[in-house]
């Protein structure tokens, strides 16, 4: 058998990456919004994460009631809305929810499958590149995955990298923000 048989997945089923998603253009002038939005401490059932978050949408809040409706997806997002939802394969309203997420030096995002109502999640990252990192219990060990993510990039996942597999990112090394899109499961 060639060793090229032997080489460990690249991705999880169900990652797909675009590199480019956005232009140097569009990911400025996302950046000036980004910078003038009320972000806050990310909440998780009495701990406060290191990222800051802000949903437009729909927000799903873990302290209590799951997904509530907040504001509207404002105009400014629309455009980078409808590209994350053609490279999944949707209509543009089909993403109801968006999480943007804000890391400065130092903040990480722990290990974690995203919540079973949403179905779909795209990830448009914006200045740092990041390391995605994947785990997935085999046995009493873990089977791991880390996928490099370029700033302009898109990342969807869905099926196995969804629902099989764990994911999180180390601490930033630089400020990086991530714009995140998820469907409603049907
Ligand atoms: O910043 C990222 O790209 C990861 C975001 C993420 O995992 C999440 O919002 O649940």
């Amino acid at each position: 058998m060639s060793a090229l048989f032997d080489l460990p997945p690249v991705a999880p089923d169900g990652f797909r990456y675009q590199a480019d998603l956005i232009t140097p253009d569009e990911e400025r002038a996302l950046v000036a919004r980004l910078e003038t939005q009320p972000f806050e401490p990310f909440l998780f059932r009495g701990y406060e994460g290191r990222r800051r978050v802000i949903s437009f949408g729909l927000k799903y809040d873990f302290n209590g009631p799951g997904l509530v409706s907040v504001d509207p997806i404002p105009d400014w997002l629309l455009p980078v809305r409808d590209k994350a939802a053609a490279f999944a394969g949707l209509p543009g309203e089909a993403f109801a929810h968006v999480l943007i997420n804000e890391y400065r030096e130092g903040a990480p995002i722990g290990w974690h499958r995203d919540r079973p109502v949403f179905e779909k999640v795209v990830g448009v990252s914006l200045l740092a590149p990041t390391l995605m990192r994947f785990r997935r219990r085999e046995g009493a060990r873990f089977q791991r995955i880390n996928v490099p993510v370029e700033p302009r990039s898109a990342y969807l996942l869905d099926g196995a990298a969804r629902t099989d597999w764990e994911h999180s990112l180390p601490e930033a090394k630089a400020h990086r923000y991530s714009i995140t899109f998820r469907n409603l499961r049907g």
